[in-house]
């Protein structure tokens, strides 16, 4: 486990290099990274994301979920341009403070969730308010990326009943969800992981969270982490791939 985290880390650790910071003898007022020369708003410091965008203001958390989606999306359809299974942009991306109806039924407080039906991500801002303020950026970002990992799922065809297990899906989306999070890092478009941004948290982010500790529909911790990291290092081919499932006991009864 240990090795394991550490692996990863070095993987985000690449995002690192694309940061925006300030250089070393620039004055930056508000010690946010954007020195005052770059800094359109040299007293407020930049919260939520200092990379995606550069002009060192407060962005608000829903502009940051949005600009995610977008990289996300964007960057599946690239991935998937030729292939025999195109992406396809998700229908919506919904937030709800309080469970609202969808054509997949009440959504739950706290989680993020996919409808195969709608083809649509629905989450909580709460929720992901919660992995921002206690985990950092890189938690809801993955969040995100995990879900829209579903819609890949369903549009190669492996969310139709008893193709792949639940349990599997789940592991197939942490996959996807890595190879996102190592290709945003090498791209310098997520902040570097903050400090005390584990990736234990990250694995425990996402889906609702009744079901999200049951090792029978998504896996152990051990598992997801080894699921993600797969995904971080050898992108998202792995992720469909028979071994791939092979590395994972199946689902108990
Ligand atoms: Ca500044
Ligand atoms: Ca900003
Ligand atoms: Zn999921």
């Amino acid at each position: 486990m240990l090795r394991a985290t550490l692996l990863v880390t070095s993987v985000i650790g690449l995002a690192a290099c694309g940061n925006s910071g300030a250089g070393v003898d620039e004055l930056d007022s508000d010690d946010d990274g954007f020195s005052n020369s770059v800094d359109a708003c040299p007293n407020e410091p930049e919260t939520v994301n200092g990379v995606f965008d550069t002009d060192g203001c407060p962005d608000t958390p829903q502009g940051f979920y949005d600009v995610v989606r977008l990289d996300v999306e964007a960057w599946w359809t690239v991935l998937l341009t030729g292939q025999p299974f195109p992406y396809r942009p998700i229908s919506e991306f919904v937030a709800y403070t309080t469970p609202v109806d969808t054509p997949c039924g009440v959504v739950e407080s706290n989680s993020a969730s996919y409808c195969t039906t709608s083809e649509g991500i629905y989450y909580d801002s709460k929720f992901l308010q919660f992995f921002l303020d206690e985990v950092g950026d890189l938690a809801p970002a993955f969040i995100i990326a995990h879900e829209i990992g579903h819609h890949v799922s369903n549009i190669f065809g492996f969310e139709a009943p008893s193709v792949i297990s639940v349990k599997e899906l789940e592991l197939q989306a942490d996959c996807f969800g890595g190879a996102w999070v190592a290709s945003a890092g090498a791209r310098g478009v997520l902040q570097p992981a903050a400090q005390g941004e584990t990736l234990d948290a990250l694995i425990l982010a996402g889906d609702p969270a009744a079901t999200w500790f049951r090792p029978d529909l998504h896996g152990t911790s051990d598992d997801r982490l080894t699921a993600f990291i797969v995904g971080t290092l050898q992108g998202t081919p792995s992720c469909t791939s028979p071994s791939f499932f092979a590395l994972f006991a199946p689902p108990s009864e």
